[in-house]
């Protein structure tokens, strides 16, 4: 007897995936309702839904109106709980393609063949702060990615950070209810700069290297589009042999690093909460695609132990100048989602979504991620079909005995759900490792059931040392005055003392020095850091920013009526054909009268704001200047720009602009102003010069070397 009179075809599925794959899949999901008819769910359409049905004009809602009720209730369930961490998100999707096979070091097969656009979607997103948390704050930032491979989905579930807090899972749940905000008063929002956090912090020495990252540049990324990614932990790849590697993952993007300064970030976070979010999603319409390039660092088995910290800690980097990082392929993201919750909020990651080829280490932390993320997508979508929601289906075929729950999508025909059957031929039947199906790496492992911990993890501060040693100078400025904010936001002083004494001092001595200074603790005399040789020239954000190219870096223009219309164009077309954005910027959102024509403004004072920019620069005209003069946000917005670093230009009467905003008293007497402290002056006429000597200035990103102490913005 069969199972059912339309039997399933004999053979499995094919499979396979191009560029299109997911959007051909979603594009059955999508709906669109111009046009059309209001109905309700039930598909009945509606004739008022204004009125609820009642007895007479003034009189009582009656149990019958069904339409009130329906919209009611699903009103009233709309909202879900948000994530436990990596609430704050914004996603979009792409294609991932490999540069060459990669086959000797793995069998999946989305490194196999450079011409496959495998599709992808990334959530990126900040870590302590609730849903609708600012974007700009101090904070890690989570780096996801979802590639929807022919042989089932991935999930690279990843940090801005190569590096994590803590070595152990069992101990998330109490950092996470550390950093939150205090369980009594729920304050602060989205920040670290409390007592529960740094009495934590202080308490746990292998969280030392994180908090040098999250105290660095690199937790204040100017854009998604300009941070890198890590998988954190060390990863397997596995190849069609069956031999093993250990890996760890990169993403580099491929305009580089760049960073916020914090009065910067945290003015921006009342300015434009939605900040990166914004520039995320503008760039994809614009045409701006992100782009970064994943790096692996393969390490083989033989060598497991060749290092003086382990493979298995995730509190730990392998130096690039040990294990250089081997670039192998790029991904794009080119498509925003058309429904932020269907999509970006629905999306579930889980570390354990692998594919054959890779495969797991015994990292502790790892392994206790690989149990979480299930039964976070529980409690957060609400049973156990998320992998039906359209955002989750892989575009590999799906065929199990997996049944029923809520929501269940999937109209599964026949009798059997059960494996062996001989009324289903037998099927669905497990795979033949040859034919994809999944095999673990049969590590051998052995030992006694036991809570401890390696003495291999035992070193908490020597690679924090190395960080601080191999930051910039003005990077070690800003790690110490973050520190100091930090800090001084505790209010029990012996929090304090314990950082600076027990934890920083540990670190680097001049670092814990530097600190108390600005936190009313007693400076520590005696040197506990480690001795550091190992230099790790990788890990600021200056080691990796790119200065040459403007692309997509947005320039604020100051202009009022008189303004040279036609040296402003000129200047706007060399900066666009660089690849920047420009934006006129006056007192009024309306059209200026320029010394020859009109001239559209894009944002008033009112709407936007010096920290929204890259840079600045003032075009002549003696009566655009004049009026400017007297408007203190002009004069306000260069002075902040000053201060956080930004490149500022002026041509012509201009230059009488900076004067007047005096810009720390830097000597503005010289034809081009101050180049090496980013300030593109030109009296004179070459304005194809000073064009050329701005957009170099833009390209720096930002100029440290500035006496910014004195700017009172
Ligand atoms: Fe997560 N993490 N995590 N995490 N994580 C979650 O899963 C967890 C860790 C990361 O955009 C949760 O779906 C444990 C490291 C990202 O949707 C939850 C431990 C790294 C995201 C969870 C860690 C991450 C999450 C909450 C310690 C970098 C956002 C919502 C063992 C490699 C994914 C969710 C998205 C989200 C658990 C540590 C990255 C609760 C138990 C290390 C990017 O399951």
């Amino acid at each position: 007897m069969t199972d059912h009179p339309n039997r399933p075809p004999a053979s499995p599925e094919p499979r396979g995936v191009s560029e299109q794959s997911k959007q051909e899949q979603l594009s059955e999901s999508r709906k669109d309702s111009r046009g059309q008819y209001l109905t309700t769910n039930q598909g009945l359409r509606v004739s008022d839904t204004d009125n609820s049905l009642t007895a007479g004009l003034r009189g009582p809602t009656l149990l019958e109106d069904f339409h009130l009720r329906e919209k009611m209730m699903h009103f009233d369930h709309e909202r879900i709980p948000e994530r436990v961490v990596h609430a704050r998100g914004s996603g979009a999707y792409g294609y991932f393609q490999v540069y060459e096979p990669l086959t000797e070091l793995t069998r999946a097969r989305v490194f196999q063949d450079p011409s496959v656009k495998t599709p992808v979607f990334v959530r990126f997103s900040t870590v302590a702060g609730f849903r609708g948390s600012a974007d700009t704050v101090r904070d890690v930032r989570g780096f996801s990615v979802k590639f929807y491979t022919e042989e089932g989905n991935w999930d690279l579930v990843g940090n801005n950070m190569p590096v994590f807090f803590i070595q152990d899972a069992v101990k998330f749940p109490d950092l996470v209810h550390a950093v939150k905000p205090e369980p009594h008063h729920q304050m602060p929002q989205a920040s670290a700069a409390h007592d529960t956090f740094w009495d934590f912090i202080s308490l746990m020495p292998e969280t030392a290297h994180n908090v040098m990252w999250v105290l660095s540049d690199r937790a204040l990324p100017r854009s998604y589009r300009m941070m890198e990614g890590f998988g954190v932990h060390t990863f397997r790849f596995v190849n069609a042999e069956g031999k093993a590697r250990f890996v760890k993952f990169h993403w580099r993007p491929v305009l580089g690093t760049a960073s916020l300064v914090w009065d910067e970030a945290q003015k921006i976070a009342g300015k434009d909460p939605d900040f990166n979010r914004r520039d995320l999603w503008e760039a994809i319409e614009k045409g701006d695609f992100p782009e970064y390039e994943l790096g692996v660092q393969i390490v083989e088995e033989e060598d497991e132990h060749r290092f003086d910290f382990d493979l298995l800690d995730a509190t730990k980097i392998i130096p690039e100048n040990e294990v250089p990082v081997r670039i192998v392929g790029k991904m794009t993201l080119n498509r925003n989602p058309d429904n932020f919750f269907a999509e970006t909020e629905q999306v579930a990651f889980h570390p354990g979504h692998v594919v054959p080829g890779i495969d797991f280490t015994n990292d502790p932390l790892l392994q206790g991620r690989l149990f979480s993320y299930l039964d976070t997508q529980l409690i957060r979508l609400g049973g156990p079909n998320f992998a039906q929601l359209p955002i989750n289906r892989p575009v590999a075929p799906v065929h199990n005995n997996q049944r029923e729950g809520y929501g269940q999508q999937t109209i599964h025909r026949g009798r059997v759900s059960y494996f062996p059957n001989s009324l289903g031929d037998g099927t669905p039947r497990p795979a033949p490792e040859a034919e994809g199906g999944y095999v673990h790496y049969a590590e051998r492992v052995a030992g006694h059931k036991i809570r401890g911990r390696s003495p291999s993890f035992a070193d908490h501060f020597t690679q924090p040392a190395m960080f601080w040693h191999s930051l910039t100078p003005p990077e070690q400025d800003h790690l110490v005055e973050a520190a100091q904010f930090e800090l001084g936001k505790v209010e029990v002083f012996a929090i304090r003392e314990r950082m600076v004494h027990e934890y920083l001092n540990r670190i680097d001595h001049s670092l814990a020095v530097r600190v108390a200074e600005g936190i009313g603790v007693e400076p520590p005399t005696e040197d506990a850091s480690p001795a550091v040789t190992g230099r790790v020239p990788e890990v600021g954000v200056e080691a990796r920013k790119r200065t040459d190219s403007i692309r997509t870096r947005k320039v604020a223009v100051l202009a009022a009526d008189g303004v040279d219309d036609a040296g402003l164009s000129a200047v706007r077309q060399a900066l666009t054909d660089a690849g920047a954005t420009v934006e006129v910027i006056s007192r009024f959102q309306k059209p200026l009268q320029g010394e020859g024509g009109e001239v559209k403004v894009d944002k008033s004072f009112m709407t936007t704001a010096s920290v929204m920019y890259d840079a600045v620069f003032v075009p002549g005209g003696p009566a655009s200047i004049d009026a400017l003069k007297g408007q203190g946000d002009a004069l306000h917005f260069l002075n902040e720009s000053f201060k956080h670093g930004k490149a500022i230009g002026a041509a012509g009467e201009g230059v009488a602009l900076l004067r007047a905003a005096d810009l720390a008293g830097v000597d503005l007497s010289g034809p081009q102003g101050q180049p090496d402290l980013g300030v593109v002056t030109s009296d004179g006429a070459e304005l194809v010069n000073l064009t050329q000597g701005f957009i170099a200035a833009v390209a720096q990103h930002r100029f440290w070397n500035r006496p910014k102490g004195q700017v009172p913005a």
